[in-house]
């Protein structure tokens, strides 16, 4: 698919009060014309629920339940029983940032994704609490700045997408604001799919990571190239790298060095040699063992069929 082939009704309005450079804005963009409008979305306190507007007015075309924190999963698997019962099949998407995903939300989302809800949760990862002023959170890098972690956080960061895989739901992607037709098409395979679906966006964000606000895309590639962002997809257990990361784990193409992603932005400028090496050890350990269940899953299918 070509982008020029993308939906182009448009279904985040200009005029929003978003900071320019805004990833969630350009992937948020995306997903709905993936969608052509026909969702309603599900947004737990987050920057989007700030930048969309305050009621009764509204940049986003699509209705919008703004639910408490901790509930996002669950107001969508009650939304979406009640439309089930008027026969309606819109489609109910959550939205939240990775503090309403890794931390605050994970029990409900745990719990839609064990229920088999059929509903979408996409988590835009900026990697901190953007909207409260830059905080820590479950899915910040080891090593980043933050005004909760002011020498660098010292602990490395959770993967929920991984956390997803394991609850063997039918679909599970990762994407990145580097590639957005990547991103198009995998919302639009998750469509197709019934059954909890659950995508996981790296979200590059120009206030929170320090860096300038027309980098935003070019992070986005950076991170999957430099090999610190892995993208990714699970149908119905079947596990494989996507677009980039598919021909680095190929060896098709050599990661671009992880010191340059690191030093693009003001977050991981204070990092030591020591620090540096630490994340490139996290790094390749997680390539070494998703390449290992890459290379199960299809040993395992292979036996199975042949
Ligand atoms: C229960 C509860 N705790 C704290 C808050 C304050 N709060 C609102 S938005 C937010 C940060 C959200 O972070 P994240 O989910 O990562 O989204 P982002 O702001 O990065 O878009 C916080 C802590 C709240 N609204 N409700
Ligand atoms: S702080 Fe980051 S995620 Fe929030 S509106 Fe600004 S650019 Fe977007």
């Amino acid at each position: 698919m070509k982008i020029s082939e993308m939906e182009r009704e448009e279904y985040v309005l200009p005029g929003n009060t978003a900071c320019h450079g805004c990833p969630s804005t350009i992937c948020l963009r995306t997903v709905l014309k993936a969608l052509k409008g026909r969702a309603i979305l599900v947004i737990p306190a987050c920057c989007t629920s700030v930048y969309m507007g305050p009621f009764p007015n509204s940049a986003i075309k699509v209705p919008v339940f703004n639910t408490a924190f901790a509930s996002a999963a669950a107001t969508a698997s009650g939304i979406k029983a009640s439309l089930e019962m008027q026969g309606d099949d819109t489609e109910v998407v959550v939205w939240a940032g990775d503090g309403g995903t890794y931390d605050i939300g994970l029990q409900a989302l745990s719990g839609a994704a064990e229920r088999g809800e059929d509903i979408i949760y996409i988590c835009y990862n900026n990697e901190i609490y953007s909207n409260t002023g830059i905080q820590r959170s479950g899915a910040t890098p080891f090593g980043a700045w933050t005004t909760t972690t002011w020498a660098g956080k010292t602990e490395h960061r959770k993967d929920v997408s991984e956390i997803m895989l394991a609850h063997g739901i039918p679909y599970v992607a990762t994407a990145s604001t580097g590639y957005l037709k990547d991103l198009y098409e995998k919302v639009k395979k998750a469509k197709e799919i019934k059954g909890f679906r659950y995508i996981e966006i790296l979200a590059p964000c120009p206030p929170g990571w320090r860096f300038p606000m027309d980098k935003t895309v070019h992070m986005g590639k950076l991170a999957v190239e430099s090999g610190m962002w892995i993208l990714l997809e699970s149908v119905n257990g079947r596990f494989r790298f996507t677009g980039v990361s598919r021909a680095i784990a190929e060896g098709k193409r050599k990661m671009r060095d992880l010191e340059e992603y690191l030093i693009s932005q003001e977050r991981f400028s204070h990092l030591s040699k020591k620090e540096i090496d630490e994340i490139r050890r996290y790094v390749q350990e997680k390539w070494s063992r998703l390449i290992k269940l890459e290379g199960e899953v299809d040993a395992a299918i292979a036996k199975f069929y042949v």
